[in-house]
């Protein structure tokens, strides 16, 4: 069966094989989830994201998780909003790539934050409604596959979206 589980809160709080982290193409932190997740993981994990040697936008790398109660983090690199029809290609690649990473790495639990709704400036609906979609379709093709995938809003706007999509 899919289910997607929602959530709202401070990602850095939450348990899990993996936490997303919402990066950019450098891996080397900056602000917002991402600044918050080095914050809250230690120096160990700059030090590790600095042997990755960046990430292409779409694409996710794994890394311990250091001090947060999360084993992993799976640093992702959303599209910079443009309003190109590229923009949600991208943003869907990063959802698939980052289930990819985790049964790669046979994990069984996920949890995403809202990624490229922040400074990436993407529109919170749409951004809301690719999340949804590419996760189901992932559950589907991959049933065989028992992993928990949960979808993280920081702020009430994007909780109601999730909300109303899951309902
Ligand atoms: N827990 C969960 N969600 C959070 C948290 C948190 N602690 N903090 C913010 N959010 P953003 P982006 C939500 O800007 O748009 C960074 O500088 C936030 O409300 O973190 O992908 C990177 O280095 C929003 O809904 O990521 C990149 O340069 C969502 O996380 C750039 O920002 C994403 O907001 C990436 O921009």
């Amino acid at each position: 069966m899919i289910k997607i589980k929602i959530t709202q809160g401070d990602i850095t709080k939450m348990k899990a094989d993996a936490i997303v982290n919402a990066a950019n193409n450098s891996l080397l932190g900056g602000g917002g989830v991402d600044g918050a997740i080095h914050a809250a993981a230690c120096p160990h994990l700059l030090e590790e994201c600095m042997t990755l040697h960046g990430c292409k936008t779409g694409d996710a790398k794994i890394t311990l998780g250091y001090n947060l109660p999360a084993k992993h983090v799976i640093h992702t690199v959303g599209p910079v909003y443009s309003g190109d029809h590229s923009d949600s290609e991208m943003l869907e690649s990063c959802y698939r790539s980052s289930l990819n990473v985790a049964r790669d790495a046979n994990l069984h639990s996920i949890i995403f934050p809202a990624i490229s709704t922040g400074a990436f400036g993407f529109p919170a609906k749409m951004a809301a409604e690719i999340a949804y979609k590419t996760i189901s379709d992932w559950q589907k093709e991959n049933k065989t596959y028992q992993i928990q995938v949960a979808i993280c809003a920081y702020d009430d706007e994007i909780y109601q979206l999730y909300e109303q999509l899951a309902a």
